[in-house]
């Protein structure tokens, strides 16, 4: 096939993947994302997109077959529960953002729709179960397990009928129904099929004002959810500073003569490399624990020397990669390494510094070149480790193919354990790059010959990710491209985001591959959810770069509330994407303009002919323990702020009489206001969306 072919053809398939609502993130209950089997299933009725394979499915049927249960429909409807393992949002319906459960959540509101288009009543499929089933024997019954059961009622294994186990249709009801909120489904007995909503009017523009001169990488909430966050540059120094509330007119507070932390003396700063990511164990209030990631130079500082990451292992020798920029393979090296704030204070959350000496070193690798090595770590909101985001290392098209290899970190995002810390012998015995442990579940725990740590793989240089601080399963990652396209993609376990035989959509061909290439019949890439061409920014092809942003989960701005922002770093440009079905990783992502207020606390007005992109560099973007979300420039610290400081119309602001200062707001009050409005919001869609089956 001609590679024009190929390129109608990818093309095609990804209008496809646009067209069908049911094709894209969804994700299963092992947080991997579904994929597409070329056949039915034989038992479950999922074809496509699905999160069975035909030996899980068979698992299913016998499962199903050793509940013996007599009567035929209640037995249909069982086969639909057990089957929705198999559903390709199998994640939501079973809930993995919160508690797992065994059962999906089963809807149990009939829902009467106040919305004219859609008079139309949703069967109470709870109760449809209870009617059905509630006397008739099965085995291994799934719903033995939860709250308020039945006095003395048995535990498993026995024949036991709903009423064995369950007082009433309320108990079961409220042990198994549900309704879909929390921006998740409920099932009903069939497939989930999300429905488009018609798309609202895209948001006028964003309204900044700037909070700071500071040129920073990193803001991380404190968290101890106070107004207090951290800062830190790319040389090294970590700020502790009070946000204040919008509308006082006030800047970020810091003291540049007294930083939190300073590793400037460890660190190595250049273009790409630096202190790139910082972040606080989950149980900081209790344990004091910070990770900062960085480059260091071996050719100057002793303690700076890991395993090269050019090895035999992947068939790279150092000696044949030559000096990049004057440095030596290897030269330069990637760490994560852990401080503490014991000592300096009687709370981790009082502390105003961290004590410099570096407790432990948790992670050493030696870089190839100068480029591509992402740096960000973040922990999971929901299994506490810590990921890496990793480059490809550098080099023009990936020429090692290091990002497909999996006996390599480079192009991939990596998942520390570093709540269990192993013996010197062991981190060597187990051919570890560091003091931390391997997760149980990492996808290749088991493979003696591919490297334990990887999550996710296929990246060129992730550029900034997030979890969405309403579905932590939504972990997005900006991805840097390298002539054509930059992407936005949903990070999943074991996912293979495509590089270097894919840069986004498009095929790649390296323009020298010394070893090493992967077929694209041997890789099920995963395209990207959002992204933008080179010839949106920039006519002449190359310079764009990708900086990847958060789901804006404040109602500062209701306007883009639920939408992805990312930008481009040279343009100074900023997209929102908007995800149509909610839940179902479909994207449309649009460019936005974007002003400073007139009343800024620092004057930004904008030059509208200057040659300077406005923002000049967008190194990255930071969230509040408001869920406010931060611009860091190379020009300061911005804050999006209410559209209507702008000028911009949104209707759903409520826009205040101007001089009435409204009181200080607590964080739950805020909380409780995104709830109340996205709650509205949310079931207005899915009053559409949700199980018309
Ligand atoms: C697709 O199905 C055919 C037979 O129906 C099978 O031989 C082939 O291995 C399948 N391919 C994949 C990728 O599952
Ligand atoms: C399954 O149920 C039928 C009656 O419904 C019964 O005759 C049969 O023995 C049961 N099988 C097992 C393995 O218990
Ligand atoms: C279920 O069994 C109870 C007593 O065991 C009986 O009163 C009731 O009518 C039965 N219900 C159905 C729907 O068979
Ligand atoms: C069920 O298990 C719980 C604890 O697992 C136990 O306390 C209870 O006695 C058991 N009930 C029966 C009926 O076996
Ligand atoms: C559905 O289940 C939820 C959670 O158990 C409960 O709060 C709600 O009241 C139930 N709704 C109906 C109509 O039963
Ligand atoms: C909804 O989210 C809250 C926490 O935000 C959680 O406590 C609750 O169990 C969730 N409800 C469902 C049905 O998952
Ligand atoms: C999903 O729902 C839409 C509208 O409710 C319907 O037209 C479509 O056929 C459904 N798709 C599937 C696979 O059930
Ligand atoms: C930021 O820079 C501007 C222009 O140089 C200056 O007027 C202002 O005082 C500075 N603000 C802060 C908080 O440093
Ligand atoms: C810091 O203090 C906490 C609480 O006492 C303790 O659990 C932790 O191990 C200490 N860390 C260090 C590095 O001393
Ligand atoms: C593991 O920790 C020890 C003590 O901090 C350190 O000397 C060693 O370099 C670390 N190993 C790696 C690979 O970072
Ligand atoms: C990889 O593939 C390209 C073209 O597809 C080819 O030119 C190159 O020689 C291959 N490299 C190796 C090491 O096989
Ligand atoms: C057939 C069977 O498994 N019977 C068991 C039912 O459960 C009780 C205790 O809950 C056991 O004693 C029975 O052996």
């Amino acid at each position: 096939m001609g590679s024009i072919h190929f390129f109608t053809l990818v093309w095609f398939l990804m209008l496809l993947q646009f067209l069908d609502p049911c094709f894209a993130l969804p994700l299963c209950t092992d947080s991997r994302a579904p994929f597409t089997s070329n056949s039915s299933l034989d038992f479950c009725p999922y074809n496509g997109a699905t999160c069975c394979n035909s030996a899980q499915d068979l698992l299913l049927k016998q499962k199903f077959e050793s509940m013996n249960i007599s009567d035929s429909s209640c037995a249909s409807l069982l086969k639909s529960i057990l089957c929705a393992r198999c559903d390709p949002f199998s994640a939501q319906l079973f809930r993995i953002d919160y508690v797992p459960r065994q059962v999906p959540v089963l809807c149990n509101s009939t829902i009467s729709s106040n919305s004219p288009q859609s008079k139309q009543e949703i069967t109470n499929f709870c109760s449809q179960v209870w009617n059905t089933c509630l006397n008739i024997s099965m085995f291994n019954s799934p719903f033995v397990t939860g709250l308020q059961r039945r006095v003395g009622a048995p535990n498993s294994s026995n024949i036991t009928s709903l009423t064995d186990i369950w007082q009433s249709q309320t108990d079961f009801c409220d042990a198994f129904g549900g309704s879909s909120d929390n921006n998740s489904v409920c099932f009903d007995g069939n497939p989930v099929n999300l429905t488009s909503v018609e798309t609202p009017t895209p948001p006028n523009g964003i309204c900044l004002e700037k909070m700071g001169n500071g040129s920073y990488i990193n803001m991380v909430a404190h968290p101890d959810g106070s107004n207090r966050a951290f800062f830190s540059n790319q040389q090294g120094k970590i700020w502790l500073a009070t946000i204040p509330q919008q509308g006082s007119g006030d800047t970020i507070q810091t003291d540049q003569e007294s930083p939190f932390l300073d590793l400037t003396d460890e660190v190595h700063f250049d273009t790409q490399l630096g202190m790139l990511g910082l972040a606080f164990h989950p149980k900081f209030l209790q344990n004091g624990r910070i990770f900062a990631s960085f480059n260091c130079d071996k050719s100057t500082n002793p303690n700076c020397a890991g395993r090269c990451a050019c090895n035999s292992d992947v068939n790279c020798d150092p000696s044949k990669l030559g000096s990049d920029n004057g440095a030596q393979p290897c030269q330069y090296q990637s760490v994560i390494a852990e401080y503490s704030v014991n000592g300096t204070a009687s709370q981790p959350s009082s502390a105003k510094s961290a004590r410099p000496l570096e407790i432990r070193r948790i992670f050493t690798m030696g870089l190839p070149f100068t480029s591509n090595h992402g740096g960000q770590i973040l922990f999971g909101p929901k299994d506490g480790y810590l990921y890496f985001m990793m480059g490809d290392g550098g080099g023009m098209g990936d020429p090692l193919n290091f990002a497909q290899n999996k006996k390599s970190l480079l192009g991939k995002i990596l998942r520390f354990d570093v709540d269990n810390i192993p013996s010197a012998t062991d981190v060597n015995q187990l051919g570890l790059w560091g003091n931390y442990s391997i997760p149980n579940d990492n996808p290749y725990v088991q493979d003696k010959e591919l490297e334990k740590e990887i999550w996710a793989l296929g990246l060129r240089n992730p550029w900034r990710c997030s979890f969405d601080s309403l579905r932590p399963s939504y972990f997005v990652c900006a991805d840097v491209g390298q002539d054509l396209y930059e992407e936005v993609d949903l990070i999943t376990k074991d996912g293979n985001y495509g590089w270097r035989k894919y840069e986004g959509p498009f095929t790649y061909a390296a323009p020298e591959s010394p070893v090493g290439n992967t077929s694209a019949e041997a890789i099920s890439p995963i395209f990207p959810v959002m992204g933008y061409n080179h010839s949106e920014v920039n006519s002449n092809q190359g310079s764009a770069s990708i900086t990847g942003g958060y789901f804006y989960r404040s109602m500062t701005d209701p306007c883009i509330n639920g939408r992805y922002l990312y930008a481009d770093l040279y343009a100074s440009s900023i997209w929102t994407g908007f995800e149509n079905p909610i839940n179902s990783g479909n994207f449309s992502s649009n460019k936005i303009s974007f002003t400073c207020a007139n009343d800024s606390p620092i004057s930004c007005t904008f030059a509208p002919n200057s040659p300077l992109p406005a923002l000049s560099y967008i190194f990255s973007f930071g969230e509040d323990n408001n869920n406010d979300v931060y611009l860091l420039t190379n020009s300061g610290v911005y804050r999006i702020v209410r559209p209507s400081r702008c000028k911009y119309t949104c209707a759903k602001e409520i826009v205040e009489s101007p001089g009435s200062d409204s009181p200080p707001r607590s964080k739950g009050d805020v909380l409780q206001d995104r709830y109340t409005v996205s709650m509205a919001f949310i079931s207005i869609l899915c009053l559409l969306i949700v199980n018309f089956g």
